[in-house]
C-alpha cells in the first residue's frame, strides 16, 4: 500500500518546491493535478523507496487542506522557511492535521541556503517546536532536517539533494 505524505506549511515557505526536490532526487515525475473549480492545484509526486511507495502532495491554500485532509495520511512534512519561522496560518494547518488524526511529523527547515547565521535556523526551529507543543504534540518526539528544497531541485546530486534524501529516509522510518 502506498503511504500518503501531506506537505504542509505557510504560503511560499516552499511546500511545492519540496515536492519537486523529492521528485528530482528520486527521479520521479511531478504532477500538477487540477481538480474542479473548488479544488485546483494539487501538486504530487510518487516515489519508491526501500520497496514502498510514497505519495507526497500539497495544495495551494488552507481551504484545500480543510477539504482534503482526512486522517488517512501516514505522515506530514511541515516545511518552514528558516528566515521567517512558523507563519500565521501554518499553526491552523498543523492543528487541522492533528485533529484529523495525522500522528507522524517531520519538520523541514527550508531555505537554509538564504541563512547566514545558523542561530537563526535554530531560533526558527525552536519557535516551530513551541507551536507544536502548544498544539498538544510533544515536539521533542519529532525529527527535523534543515536544507534547501530549491537548491536540491536544481542540483539533486548535491549536498542539498542529500538532505532531501535524508528527509525521505526519516519519513520511511516514521510513516
Ligand atoms: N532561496 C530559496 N528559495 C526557495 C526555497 N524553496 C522554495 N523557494 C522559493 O520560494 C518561493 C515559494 O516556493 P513554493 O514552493 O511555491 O511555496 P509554497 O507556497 O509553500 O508551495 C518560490 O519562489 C521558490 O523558488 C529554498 O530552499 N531556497
Ligand atoms: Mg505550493
Amino acid at each position: 500500500m502506498e503511504k500518503k505524505i501531506a506537505v504542509i506549511g505557510g504560503m511560499d515557505h516552499g511546500k511545492t518546491t519540496f515536492i519537486k526536490a523529492v521528485a528530482a532526487v528520486f527521479g520521479a515525475e511531478v504532477k500538477n493535478c487540477s481538480g474542479d473549480d473548488l479544488n485546483i492545484g494539487r501538486t504530487e509526486t510518487e516515489i519508491e523507496f526501500k520497496g514502498k511507495k510514497y505519495l507526497f502532495f500539497d495544495y495551494p491554500a488552507m481551504d484545500d487542506y480543510e477539504e482534503n485532509i482526512d486522517g488517512t495520511e501516514d505522515a506530514a512534512v511541515w516545511v518552514v522557511d528558516s528566515c521567517e519561522g512558523p507563519m500565521f496560518g501554518s499553526r491552523e494547518m498543523l492543528a487541522l492535521c492533528i485533529e484529523r488524526g495525522i500522528e507522524n511529523y517531520l519538520l523541514f527547515m527550508n531555505k537554509s541556503d538564504l541563512v547566514e547565521d545558523e542561530e537563526i535556523v535554530e531560533l526558527c526551529e525552536a519557535e516551530t517546536r513551541e507551536v507544536m507543543d502548544e498544539e498538544g504534540l510533544f515536539s521533542d518526539d519529532y525529527p527535523s532536517v534543515s536544507g534547501s528544497a530549491k537548491k536540491a531541485h536544481w542540483d539533486p546530486e548535491s549536498e542539498w539533494g542529500a538532505k532531501i534524501f535524508e528527509a525521505v529516509e526519516i519519513i520511511s522510518e516514521i510513516a
